[in-house]
């Protein structure tokens, strides 16, 4: 069967690339899979997380998924740390992996910085995790943005590993050869990596010290049309032709988000907007941002004003992933010769 897993970290400030790139994908997946989707919250941590701050954002990830249509009856919503098949399936999956492949990792080097001694062994080791939480539902699709293509691939490698390093004892325990699929990155649409409005170069992200440079999910109508008033741009107007927009990384930004808000493509924003001047642009941006992500803030909104609920579906989400995950782990111990309770 095909099943879709995927996660968002749960470390503040939800922001446009995190819906265009994640979640607004999660939602349309429902229709042709079995869709797991979990918020991260032992991947927030490795990175220090003050701990009431941490809980206020699993609620808020939680609701921008059911906000943006994700339905947590009828696919699974919930917190990764409620099911420890995550934990147990990463430590034997640490055991699989090699130092090598984890030292090519980018976006350690990325967050590590400079510091790299200081920075905790959980940074280091989080795309075992995240191999983990996909591999213990024998997940067969994960819809990501493009900055987790090399974390994916990771995933893949470890799979093929693992049933190769256990062949013979998969085949002795009865079980499919293929025992982890080897699962398959879903990066695709107009955008696969949402950029800063302050800068064409860099992707939009949680941690950009500048609040101006993303939109965020729980941003107000005024807030959302002052930031893409003062996204930077270059002077001349829109091109007609898709390629043009290459060198200008900016205008690409913005044509981009217009596209995945619209679910359009590049070349049909073009149509209607070649030549025009980006004041003009601008203006339908806004109000097609507005029109978009308003409702979706006020569901966010509505469902946290009552965070026993948020949390009931977490649970019970939990439950039921935690019923397919022990699944896997039980075959797992079998597989690598532990013996079981
Ligand atoms: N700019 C982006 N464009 C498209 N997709 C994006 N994603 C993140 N940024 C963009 C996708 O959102 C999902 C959840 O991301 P995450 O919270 O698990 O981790 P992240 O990539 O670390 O998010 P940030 O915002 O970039 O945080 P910081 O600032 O901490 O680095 C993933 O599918 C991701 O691809």
């Amino acid at each position: 069967s095909q099943r879709v897993f995927s996660g968002v970290q749960p470390t503040g400030n939800l922001h446009l690339g995190n819906y265009l790139g994640a979640i607004k994908r999660f939602a349309e997946m429902q229709s042709g899979y079995d869709c797991i989707y979990c918020v991260v919250d032992m991947h927030a941590i490795t990175v220090w997380q003050d701990p009431a701050e941490l809980r206020r954002s699993i609620r808020e990830v939680a609701a921008a998924f059911l906000a943006a249509g994700v339905d947590g009856e009828k696919n699974i919503v919930f917190n990764q740390s409620q099911v420890p098949q995550h934990a147990e399936l990463a430590w034997v999956l640490n055991c699989v992996a090699r130092l090598g492949w984890l030292n090519r990792m980018t976006q350690f080097k990325e967050k590590a910085g400079k510091d790299r001694e200081n920075a905790s062994v959980g940074l280091y080791a989080y795309p075992n995790l995240m191999a983990a939480d996909i591999l213990v539902y024998r997940a067969t699709h994960v819809p990501v943005g493009e900055d987790q293509k090399q974390h994916l691939e990771l995933a893949r490698d470890i799979a093929q590993k693992f049933n190769n390093d256990f062949a013979a004892s998969i085949a002795a325990n009865g079980l499919a050869e293929k025992f982890f699929p080897q699962p398959e990155p879903l990066i695709a649409g107009p955008a696969t990596r949402v950029m800063s409005l302050r800068d064409g170069a860099k992707k939009m992200s949680k941690s950009d010290p500048s609040d101006a440079s993303r939109i965020n999910l729980t941003d107000s109508a005024d807030q959302i049309a002052a930031k893409i008033r003062k996204a930077k741009t270059d002077p001349l107007p829109l091109p007609d032709a898709v390629e043009e927009l290459k060198a200008r990384p900016e205008a690409d930004n913005l044509v981009g988000i217009y596209a995945a808000l619209s679910d359009a493509d590049p070349a049909a924003v073009l149509g209607e907007f070649g030549g025009a001047q980006f004041s003009q642009f601008k203006q339908a941006l806004v109000d097609l941002a507005v029109a978009k992500l308003a409702p979706i803030n006020a569901e966010m909104q509505r469902l946290l004003a009552d965070p026993a609920h948020v949390e009931r579906v977490l649970g019970d989400g939990a439950a039921r992933a935690e019923a397919i995950a022990s699944e896997t782990m039980n075959h797992v111990k079998d597989i690598v010769g532990f013996i079981r309770r």
